[in-house]
């Protein structure tokens, strides 16, 4: 079985139709949350998630939304975008965010699967980066398989027999600017990360036209860090 893995698509449907796009062979596709924030294409993002029967959890951003505001400590941009979130996203769209769970615990073939935003440890907001100090933590974690999302940054790390996965962001990738996300083959339990190109230009005077911040650009390569490859 080839399952797909996106998260992070962060309004982007043009990103987010240009890789499902690529998952079209895959058996089931999976998202690990951030369907909200920054950018306007919200309603048609999840327009697709429905037409493609992707089964996600709730993001943080998407939690900011469904409360109405950021928390207190964060950072101004992602206030300004629960603000702009919350004047473009349609109600039948905060129904679909309001009806997703903050974590799924299934299993596929045997293997014990949990995805999350987060973390195991704090589901909404936990950050693992692939830099993450303490991978020997998820030793204690009674699942084969973690998928996580909300660094922007894809992983694929075993310890010990269990695997995790972070398939990066199909909506706003920080490590370099092509799209990414993963497919994990269940029969021989290997992980790759993929990358696709996008016309940047395009969504961004798309989506500068339908309001966003020019800001929210911004965050994109800012770290210029480079984990994945091309
Ligand atoms: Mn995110």
């Amino acid at each position: 079985m080839k399952i797909g893995i996106i998260s992070d698509i962060h309004g982007n449907s043009h990103g987010l139709k240009i890789v499902l796009s690529k998952l079209s062979k895959c058996d089931k596709t999976l998202c690990a949350g951030d369907i909200s924030g920054y950018y306007p294409f919200v309603d048609e993002s999840i327009s697709l998630l429905k037409e493609h029967k992707v089964i996600s959890v709730l993001g943080n951003h998407d939690q900011y939304l469904l409360e109405g505001k950021a928390p207190e400590g964060a950072n101004p941009e992602v206030k300004k975008s629960v603000r702009f979130m919350k004047k473009i996203v349609s109600p039948s769209s905060l129904k679909y965010l309001f009806n997703l769970p903050i974590n799924l615990k299934f299993k596929i073939k045997g293997k014990k699967i949990l995805m999350c935003h987060g973390s195991p440890w704090d589901y909404l907001r936990g950050r693992i980066y692939p830099d993450f100090s303490n991978f020997k933590e998820f030793e204690q974690v009674p699942f084969d398989v973690i998928i996580l999302g909300q660094t922007h940054y894809p992983l694929v790390r075993k310890v010990g027999k269990k695997t995790i996965i972070n398939p990066g962001s199909c909506g706003q990738p920080r490590d370099y600017n092509l799209l990414s996300y993963a497919i994990w083959d269940t029969n021989s339990n290997k992980v790759e990360i993929k990358r696709a190109a996008w016309d940047i230009g395009k969504f961004k005077k798309e989506a500068l036209a339908r309001g966003t911040e020019q800001e929210f650009f911004g965050v994109f390569s800012r770290e210029n860090k480079i984990y994945g490859k091309e």
